[in-house]
């Protein structure tokens, strides 16, 4: 397990000079498409948890006690409080059992047997789960030498939604303030001064096709 500490950000025609400016190496280019399930009350997600199955790989993303307990994001810096930080739990046992445990509290009598492989999904009807979400993101990937361990990607969804993300991936246990510091030199090299918070492709993608849901997860600050 990892936590994911990330900033993102606008997206425009500069951020590709700047970043050749600064001398940044682009890593990969690549292409992948996101499938995004929750049961049909959005049970998960309610509990900002963030369930994905990408390139035949699962992933759930659950917030760590800096995003769930929000009485302490009053706080966090600045700077600090324009970043996410998300476990990231990506072996598929764990996460049924994770899944499992926070929908066993709605409905008692759900069926929850995990399935034993990974091609296995009669897990996810067990759980109600469907897939809510379905898109394709273009991402380029771009390192700096200065700043070791710090990743920048720049993501094009094909439901016409572009953003940045300044991310570092911290080990379990490892060190989340020096990934914040790290991330805040970045966000400095490409000399961005906004202190909104910019919106990931999720949200957008739940905007346009859950106005309901999306307005729910404003009200429950889980967004
Ligand atoms: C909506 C959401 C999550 C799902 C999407 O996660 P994200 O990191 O944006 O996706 P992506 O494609 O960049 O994943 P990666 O390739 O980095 O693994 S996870 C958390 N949320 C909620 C959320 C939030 N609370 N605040 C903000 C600014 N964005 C999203």
């Amino acid at each position: 397990m990892s936590v994911e500490v990330e900033r993102k950000f606008v997206c425009n025609a500069d951020t590709l000079k700047t970043l050749e400016k600064i001398g940044a190496v682009c890593l990969c280019q690549r292409q992948f498409c996101d499938q995004y399930f929750d049961t049909p009350k959005f049970e998960l997600t309610l509990r900002d948890l963030w369930l994905r199955k990408r390139k035949e790989c699962w992933e759930l993303k659950c917030p760590t006690a800096v995003n769930g307990t929000k009485e302490t994001s009053g706080e966090q810096s600045k700077a600090a409080a324009l970043c996410s930080r998300y476990k990231e739990i990506t072996n598929l046992p764990e996460i049924q059992l994770r899944v499992k445990e926070v929908l066993k509290d709605v409905c008692d009598d759900r069926e929850t047997e995990t399935s034993r492989s990974q091609e296995d999904e009669s897990w996810l009807s067990k759980m109600n789960l469907v897939c809510f979400a379905e898109f394709t993101t273009v991402r380029r990937s771009f390192t700096v030498e200065e700043e070791e361990g710090v990743q920048i990607d720049l993501d094009q969804a094909d439901f016409g939604y572009s953003v940045g993300e300044i991310e570092v991936l911290v080990p379990e246990g490892g060190d989340v303030q020096s990934a914040l510091e790290k991330i805040e030199r970045m966000a400095g090299m490409l000399g961005l001064t906004g202190d909104q918070r910019v919106e990931g492709k999720m949200n957008v993608y739940l905007k346009r096709n859950y106005p309901e849901h999306y307005a729910k997860l404003l009200s429950e600050h889980v967004l």
